[in-house]
Protein backbone atom coordinates (compact mmCIF):
# COMPACT_ATOMS: atom_id res chain seq x y z
CA UNK A 1 0.00 0.00 0.00
CA UNK A 2 1.30 3.61 -0.73
CA UNK A 3 2.29 5.42 2.06
CA UNK A 4 1.12 8.63 0.16
CA UNK A 5 -0.88 9.15 -2.64
CA UNK A 6 -1.83 12.16 -2.57
CA UNK A 7 -0.71 12.81 -6.10
CA UNK A 8 -2.55 9.61 -7.70
CA UNK A 9 -6.04 11.04 -5.62
CA UNK A 10 -5.18 15.33 -7.01
CA UNK A 11 -4.52 13.36 -10.79
CA UNK A 12 -8.07 11.61 -10.79
CA UNK A 13 -9.87 14.38 -8.94
CA UNK A 14 -10.44 12.14 -5.60
CA UNK A 15 -10.08 14.06 -2.31
CA UNK A 16 -6.92 15.30 -0.63
CA UNK A 17 -5.63 17.01 2.39
CA UNK A 18 -3.33 19.16 0.52
CA UNK A 19 -2.06 19.62 -2.67
CA UNK A 20 0.75 17.56 -4.08
CA UNK A 21 3.83 18.62 -5.56
CA UNK A 22 6.99 17.42 -8.05
CA UNK A 23 8.95 19.23 -10.07
CA UNK A 24 9.85 18.45 -13.98
CA UNK A 25 13.93 17.24 -13.82
CA UNK A 26 13.77 17.08 -10.47
CA UNK A 27 16.91 15.11 -11.01
CA UNK A 28 19.54 16.59 -12.76
CA UNK A 29 22.65 19.06 -12.68
CA UNK A 30 21.33 21.29 -10.10
CA UNK A 31 21.85 19.50 -7.80
CA UNK A 32 25.05 18.63 -6.85
CA UNK A 33 24.61 15.08 -5.04
CA UNK A 34 23.58 14.58 -9.28
CA UNK A 35 26.81 16.27 -10.66
CA UNK A 36 28.71 13.44 -8.68
CA UNK A 37 26.89 10.66 -9.32
CA UNK A 38 26.75 11.94 -13.10
CA UNK A 39 30.56 12.19 -13.03
CA UNK A 40 31.37 8.34 -11.89
CA UNK A 41 28.79 6.78 -14.12
CA UNK A 42 31.23 8.88 -16.96
CA UNK A 43 28.00 9.39 -19.30
CA UNK A 44 24.43 10.88 -19.01
CA UNK A 45 23.67 7.85 -21.27
CA UNK A 46 25.62 5.80 -19.13
CA UNK A 47 23.72 6.84 -16.03
CA UNK A 48 20.04 6.01 -17.88
CA UNK A 49 21.30 2.47 -18.85
CA UNK A 50 22.94 1.67 -15.22
CA UNK A 51 20.20 0.33 -12.74
CA UNK A 52 21.61 1.34 -9.80
CA UNK A 53 22.33 4.46 -10.72
CA UNK A 54 19.70 5.73 -12.28
CA UNK A 55 17.77 4.38 -9.17
CA UNK A 56 20.31 6.81 -6.70
CA UNK A 57 19.43 9.71 -8.88
CA UNK A 58 15.92 9.29 -8.99
CA UNK A 59 15.82 9.42 -5.31
CA UNK A 60 17.87 12.18 -4.88
CA UNK A 61 15.33 15.24 -4.64
CA UNK A 62 13.17 12.73 -2.26
CA UNK A 63 15.82 12.62 0.16
CA UNK A 64 16.00 16.70 -0.02
CA UNK A 65 12.58 17.88 -0.06
CA UNK A 66 9.46 15.94 0.40
CA UNK A 67 7.97 15.33 -2.63
CA UNK A 68 4.90 13.63 -3.31
CA UNK A 69 6.26 11.96 -6.67
CA UNK A 70 9.28 10.20 -7.64
CA UNK A 71 9.94 10.46 -11.54
CA UNK A 72 11.93 7.36 -13.74
CA UNK A 73 15.25 8.99 -14.27
CA UNK A 74 15.90 8.56 -18.26
CA UNK A 75 15.32 10.84 -20.72
CA UNK A 76 13.20 11.06 -23.61
CA UNK A 77 15.67 10.09 -26.24
CA UNK A 78 16.37 6.80 -25.61
CA UNK A 79 13.34 5.68 -27.91
CA UNK A 80 14.99 7.02 -31.16
CA UNK A 81 18.40 5.62 -29.84
CA UNK A 82 16.62 2.53 -29.55
CA UNK A 83 15.59 3.07 -33.39
CA UNK A 84 19.10 3.05 -34.13
CA UNK A 85 19.71 6.52 -34.59
CA UNK A 86 22.94 6.26 -32.64
CA UNK A 87 22.28 9.41 -29.38
CA UNK A 88 25.31 10.92 -27.88
CA UNK A 89 25.89 13.90 -26.04
CA UNK A 90 28.78 16.22 -27.29
CA UNK A 91 30.07 18.43 -24.24
CA UNK A 92 27.89 21.14 -23.54
CA UNK A 93 25.98 21.13 -26.77
CA UNK A 94 22.92 19.04 -25.92
CA UNK A 95 21.62 15.40 -27.36
CA UNK A 96 23.01 14.78 -30.69
CA UNK A 97 21.64 12.12 -33.14
CA UNK A 98 24.58 10.15 -35.61
CA UNK A 99 21.76 9.84 -37.90
CA UNK A 100 18.78 11.99 -39.17
CA UNK A 101 15.55 10.69 -40.64
CA UNK A 102 15.10 13.32 -43.51
CA UNK A 103 14.98 11.55 -46.83
CA UNK A 104 12.40 8.45 -48.27
CA UNK A 105 15.23 6.55 -48.19
CA UNK A 106 15.80 7.37 -44.24
CA UNK A 107 11.94 7.16 -43.19
CA UNK A 108 11.35 3.70 -45.25
CA UNK A 109 14.14 1.91 -43.10
CA UNK A 110 12.24 3.27 -39.26
CA UNK A 111 11.03 0.58 -37.46
CA UNK A 112 9.31 -0.30 -34.14
CA UNK A 113 11.62 -1.55 -32.16
CA UNK A 114 11.47 -4.37 -29.32
CA UNK A 115 10.98 -1.98 -26.50
CA UNK A 116 11.60 -5.61 -24.07
CA UNK A 117 15.29 -6.26 -25.48
CA UNK A 118 16.14 -2.25 -26.74
CA UNK A 119 14.65 -0.27 -23.83
CA UNK A 120 14.83 -3.04 -20.86
CA UNK A 121 17.44 -1.20 -19.09
CA UNK A 122 14.52 1.56 -18.69
CA UNK A 123 11.93 -1.10 -17.47
CA UNK A 124 14.68 -2.53 -14.92
CA UNK A 125 15.13 0.87 -13.69
CA UNK A 126 11.44 1.31 -13.06
CA UNK A 127 11.35 -2.20 -11.06
CA UNK A 128 14.33 -1.16 -8.96
CA UNK A 129 13.08 2.32 -8.44
CA UNK A 130 9.45 1.25 -7.40
CA UNK A 131 11.85 -1.60 -4.66
CA UNK A 132 13.82 1.02 -3.62
CA UNK A 133 10.74 3.86 -2.80
CA UNK A 134 9.35 1.21 -0.83
CA UNK A 135 6.15 2.76 -1.42
CA UNK A 136 6.78 6.14 -0.18
CA UNK A 137 5.22 7.99 -2.73
CA UNK A 138 4.21 7.01 -6.43
CA UNK A 139 6.64 6.64 -9.27
CA UNK A 140 5.72 8.60 -12.71
CA UNK A 141 6.93 6.82 -16.00
CA UNK A 142 7.28 8.71 -19.42
CA UNK A 143 8.29 9.16 -23.07
CA UNK A 144 8.40 12.06 -25.23
CA UNK A 145 5.02 12.68 -27.40
CA UNK A 146 5.52 11.24 -31.01
CA UNK A 147 6.04 14.71 -32.69
CA UNK A 148 8.79 15.46 -30.16
CA UNK A 149 10.28 12.40 -30.64
CA UNK A 150 10.13 12.94 -34.25
CA UNK A 151 11.66 16.85 -33.45
CA UNK A 152 15.16 14.80 -32.68
CA UNK A 153 15.02 12.17 -35.09
CA UNK A 154 14.73 15.03 -38.31
CA UNK A 155 16.92 17.67 -36.79
CA UNK A 156 19.57 15.42 -35.21
CA UNK A 157 19.21 17.56 -32.01
CA UNK A 158 18.00 20.65 -30.19
CA UNK A 159 16.91 23.31 -33.15
CA UNK A 160 16.01 26.84 -32.04
CA UNK A 161 13.39 26.83 -35.32
CA UNK A 162 12.39 23.25 -36.40
CA UNK A 163 13.21 24.09 -39.97
CA UNK A 164 13.76 20.59 -40.94
CA UNK A 165 10.88 19.09 -39.80
CA UNK A 166 8.55 21.86 -40.37
CA UNK A 167 9.48 21.64 -44.20
CA UNK A 168 8.76 18.32 -44.30
CA UNK A 169 5.47 18.87 -42.85
CA UNK A 170 4.91 21.29 -45.56
CA UNK A 171 6.31 19.80 -48.32
CA UNK A 172 5.97 16.23 -47.05
CA UNK A 173 3.07 15.72 -44.82
CA UNK A 174 3.38 11.81 -45.66
CA UNK A 175 6.86 11.17 -44.88
CA UNK A 176 6.20 12.95 -41.45
CA UNK A 177 2.88 10.97 -40.45
CA UNK A 178 4.60 7.79 -41.32
CA UNK A 179 7.36 8.52 -38.63
CA UNK A 180 4.80 9.98 -36.59
CA UNK A 181 2.73 6.10 -36.88
CA UNK A 182 6.06 4.42 -36.47
CA UNK A 183 6.83 6.60 -33.00
CA UNK A 184 3.31 6.30 -31.75
CA UNK A 185 3.33 2.30 -31.63
CA UNK A 186 6.45 2.41 -30.30
CA UNK A 187 5.04 5.21 -27.71
CA UNK A 188 2.45 2.77 -26.53
CA UNK A 189 4.87 -0.29 -26.45
CA UNK A 190 7.26 1.38 -24.27
CA UNK A 191 4.51 3.60 -21.49
CA UNK A 192 2.66 -0.07 -21.27
CA UNK A 193 6.30 -1.61 -20.56
CA UNK A 194 6.85 0.75 -17.71
CA UNK A 195 3.41 0.33 -16.32
CA UNK A 196 3.64 -2.82 -16.22
CA UNK A 197 7.23 -2.99 -14.40
CA UNK A 198 5.34 -0.70 -11.62
CA UNK A 199 5.19 3.15 -13.29
CA UNK A 200 2.03 4.15 -11.21
CA UNK A 201 1.12 7.35 -13.88
CA UNK A 202 2.47 8.48 -17.18
CA UNK A 203 3.50 11.59 -18.62
CA UNK A 204 3.68 12.12 -21.89
CA UNK A 205 6.42 15.49 -22.84
CA UNK A 206 5.23 17.16 -25.83
CA UNK A 207 7.73 19.82 -25.53
CA UNK A 208 7.99 20.91 -29.13
CA UNK A 209 4.28 20.66 -30.41
CA UNK A 210 3.64 23.61 -28.44
CA UNK A 211 5.70 25.49 -32.06
CA UNK A 212 2.80 23.99 -34.17
CA UNK A 213 0.44 26.54 -36.04
CA UNK A 214 -3.44 25.76 -35.37
CA UNK A 215 -4.87 22.99 -37.30
CA UNK A 216 -1.05 21.26 -37.69
CA UNK A 217 -0.93 21.24 -33.83
CA UNK A 218 -3.67 18.81 -33.82
CA UNK A 219 -2.90 16.87 -37.38
CA UNK A 220 0.54 16.47 -36.04
CA UNK A 221 1.15 16.03 -32.51
CA UNK A 222 -2.41 15.69 -30.60
CA UNK A 223 -4.18 13.24 -32.77
CA UNK A 224 -1.74 10.46 -31.96
CA UNK A 225 -1.07 11.36 -28.22
CA UNK A 226 -5.11 10.56 -28.40
CA UNK A 227 -4.09 7.36 -29.83
CA UNK A 228 -1.77 6.56 -27.75
CA UNK A 229 -4.20 7.62 -24.33
CA UNK A 230 -6.60 5.11 -26.11
CA UNK A 231 -4.00 2.14 -26.42
CA UNK A 232 -2.58 2.29 -22.63
CA UNK A 233 -3.36 -0.01 -19.94
CA UNK A 234 -5.09 2.50 -17.49
CA UNK A 235 -5.51 -0.14 -14.58
CA UNK A 236 -2.65 -1.95 -12.87
CA UNK A 237 -2.20 -3.31 -9.72
CA UNK A 238 -5.90 -2.86 -8.89
CA UNK A 239 -5.23 1.10 -9.13
CA UNK A 240 -5.69 3.29 -12.32
CA UNK A 241 -2.75 4.31 -13.99
CA UNK A 242 -3.37 8.58 -14.62
CA UNK A 243 -2.28 10.00 -17.77
CA UNK A 244 -0.85 13.39 -18.08
CA UNK A 245 -0.42 15.42 -21.27
CA UNK A 246 2.19 18.12 -21.24
CA UNK A 247 2.32 20.29 -24.73
CA UNK A 248 4.51 23.04 -23.53
CA UNK A 249 3.11 26.27 -25.36
CA UNK A 250 -0.87 24.42 -25.40
CA UNK A 251 -2.64 26.53 -23.35
CA UNK A 252 -4.87 27.74 -26.33
CA UNK A 253 -6.14 24.49 -27.19
CA UNK A 254 -7.04 22.50 -23.51
CA UNK A 255 -10.77 21.55 -24.91
CA UNK A 256 -8.80 19.76 -27.40
CA UNK A 257 -6.10 17.72 -25.15
CA UNK A 258 -8.79 17.15 -22.63
CA UNK A 259 -10.85 15.35 -25.46
CA UNK A 260 -7.69 12.43 -26.06
CA UNK A 261 -9.44 11.03 -22.98
CA UNK A 262 -6.17 12.10 -20.87
CA UNK A 263 -6.43 12.49 -16.40
CA UNK A 264 -4.51 15.65 -16.47
CA UNK A 265 -3.03 18.32 -18.72
CA UNK A 266 0.08 19.82 -17.85
CA UNK A 267 0.42 23.65 -18.39
CA UNK A 268 3.24 25.82 -18.91
CA UNK A 269 3.30 29.36 -16.93
CA UNK A 270 1.82 31.30 -19.90
CA UNK A 271 -1.74 30.18 -18.70
CA UNK A 272 -3.79 31.19 -16.14
CA UNK A 273 -4.72 28.07 -13.91
CA UNK A 274 -8.12 29.32 -12.74
CA UNK A 275 -9.30 29.82 -16.63
CA UNK A 276 -8.04 26.33 -17.05
CA UNK A 277 -9.82 25.05 -14.52
CA UNK A 278 -13.11 26.87 -15.54
CA UNK A 279 -12.56 25.84 -19.37
CA UNK A 280 -11.63 21.81 -18.50
CA UNK A 281 -12.09 21.34 -14.94
CA UNK A 282 -14.59 19.05 -14.88
CA UNK A 283 -12.70 16.38 -17.77
CA UNK A 284 -9.07 16.86 -16.33
CA UNK A 285 -6.89 17.45 -13.49
CA UNK A 286 -4.24 20.46 -14.10
CA UNK A 287 -0.47 20.12 -13.49
CA UNK A 288 1.67 23.37 -13.16
CA UNK A 289 2.49 26.05 -13.45
CA UNK A 290 5.41 27.59 -12.12
CA UNK A 291 7.73 29.61 -14.11
CA UNK A 292 11.03 27.94 -13.24
CA UNK A 293 12.75 31.14 -13.76
CA UNK A 294 10.83 32.36 -10.21
CA UNK A 295 13.02 30.39 -8.70
CA UNK A 296 15.97 32.63 -9.12
CA UNK A 297 13.84 35.24 -6.72
CA UNK A 298 14.51 35.40 -3.08
CA UNK A 299 12.51 32.94 -1.12
CA UNK A 300 9.86 35.54 0.22
CA UNK A 301 9.06 36.52 -3.73
CA UNK A 302 9.26 32.42 -4.22
CA UNK A 303 6.37 32.31 -1.56
CA UNK A 304 4.11 35.23 -3.11
CA UNK A 305 4.32 33.27 -6.60
CA UNK A 306 3.15 29.57 -4.93
CA UNK A 307 0.26 31.49 -3.12
CA UNK A 308 -1.02 33.19 -6.63
CA UNK A 309 -0.76 29.79 -8.21
CA UNK A 310 -2.65 28.42 -5.56
CA UNK A 311 -4.91 31.06 -5.30
CA UNK A 312 -5.83 31.02 -8.89
CA UNK A 313 -6.47 27.21 -9.13
CA UNK A 314 -8.84 28.29 -6.02
CA UNK A 315 -8.89 25.14 -3.32
CA UNK A 316 -9.99 21.68 -4.00
CA UNK A 317 -9.04 18.74 -5.60
CA UNK A 318 -7.82 18.18 -9.15
CA UNK A 319 -4.05 20.19 -8.98
CA UNK A 320 -0.52 18.71 -8.74
CA UNK A 321 1.41 21.66 -8.43
CA UNK A 322 4.93 21.55 -11.01
CA UNK A 323 7.09 23.54 -12.52
CA UNK A 324 5.71 25.16 -16.09
CA UNK A 325 8.77 23.49 -17.75
CA UNK A 326 12.03 21.83 -16.37
CA UNK A 327 14.12 23.30 -13.47
CA UNK A 328 17.26 25.38 -14.95
CA UNK A 329 20.24 24.15 -13.71
CA UNK A 330 21.73 27.24 -12.13
CA UNK A 331 18.74 26.66 -9.52
CA UNK A 332 19.70 27.10 -6.12
CA UNK A 333 18.45 24.02 -4.32
CA UNK A 334 17.39 25.73 -1.22
CA UNK A 335 15.02 27.47 -3.61
CA UNK A 336 13.56 24.55 -4.52
CA UNK A 337 13.07 23.66 -0.87
CA UNK A 338 11.21 26.86 -0.22
CA UNK A 339 8.91 26.50 -3.45
CA UNK A 340 7.86 22.40 -2.13
CA UNK A 341 7.46 23.72 1.72
CA UNK A 342 5.35 26.83 0.25
CA UNK A 343 2.79 24.84 -1.50
CA UNK A 344 2.35 22.35 1.28
CA UNK A 345 2.12 25.11 4.11
CA UNK A 346 -0.11 26.96 1.74
CA UNK A 347 -2.06 24.57 0.45
CA UNK A 348 -2.99 23.15 3.85
CA UNK A 349 -0.69 20.33 5.13
CA UNK A 350 -0.10 19.81 8.54
O1 LIG B 1 24.42 16.27 -18.71
C1 LIG B 1 23.41 15.82 -18.14
O2 LIG B 1 23.42 15.39 -16.98
C2 LIG B 1 22.18 15.78 -19.00
C3 LIG B 1 21.08 16.66 -18.59
C4 LIG B 1 19.80 15.86 -18.75
C5 LIG B 1 19.02 15.37 -17.69
C6 LIG B 1 19.23 15.51 -16.22
C7 LIG B 1 19.23 15.44 -19.96
C8 LIG B 1 19.74 15.65 -21.34
N1 LIG B 1 18.10 14.68 -19.66
C9 LIG B 1 17.94 14.64 -18.29
C10 LIG B 1 16.91 13.88 -17.56
C11 LIG B 1 15.52 13.96 -18.02
N2 LIG B 1 15.06 14.34 -19.25
C12 LIG B 1 14.40 13.56 -17.26
C13 LIG B 1 14.60 12.90 -15.87
C14 LIG B 1 13.63 12.84 -14.88
C15 LIG B 1 13.40 14.10 -14.06
O3 LIG B 1 14.02 14.25 -13.01
O4 LIG B 1 12.51 14.89 -14.44
C16 LIG B 1 13.25 13.79 -18.03
C17 LIG B 1 11.80 13.59 -17.65
C18 LIG B 1 13.68 14.27 -19.29
C19 LIG B 1 12.79 14.56 -20.42
C20 LIG B 1 13.29 15.28 -21.61
N3 LIG B 1 14.52 15.15 -22.24
C21 LIG B 1 12.52 16.19 -22.37
C22 LIG B 1 11.09 16.52 -22.06
C23 LIG B 1 10.95 17.53 -20.98
C24 LIG B 1 11.39 18.92 -21.34
O5 LIG B 1 12.30 19.41 -20.66
O6 LIG B 1 10.81 19.50 -22.27
C25 LIG B 1 13.31 16.66 -23.43
C26 LIG B 1 12.91 17.66 -24.50
C27 LIG B 1 14.56 15.99 -23.35
C28 LIG B 1 15.71 16.12 -24.29
C29 LIG B 1 16.93 16.49 -23.57
N4 LIG B 1 17.72 15.61 -22.88
C30 LIG B 1 18.73 16.26 -22.25
C31 LIG B 1 18.61 17.65 -22.56
C32 LIG B 1 19.52 18.72 -22.09
C33 LIG B 1 17.45 17.78 -23.36
C34 LIG B 1 16.85 19.06 -23.90
C35 LIG B 1 17.52 19.48 -25.14
C36 LIG B 1 16.74 20.58 -25.86
O7 LIG B 1 16.50 21.63 -25.25
O8 LIG B 1 16.39 20.36 -27.02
Amino acid sequence: MLKNDTFLRALMREPVEYTPVWMMRQAGRYLPEYCATRKNAGSFLQLCKNTDLATEVTLQPLERFPLDAAILFSDILTVPDAMGLGLYFAEGEGPKFERTVRTEADVAKLFVPDVGTELKYVTDAVSSIRKALDNRVPLIGFSGSPYTLACYMVQGGSSSDYREIKTMMYARPDLLHRILEVNTLTVIDYLNAQIEAGAQAVQIFDSWGGSLPFGKYQEFSLQYMARIVAGLKREHDGRKVPVIVFTKGGGQWLEDIAATGCDAIGLDWTTDLGEARRCVGDKVALQGNFDPIALFAPPAAIEAEVERILQSYGGGTGHVFNLGHGISQFTNPDHAAALVAAVHRLSGKV
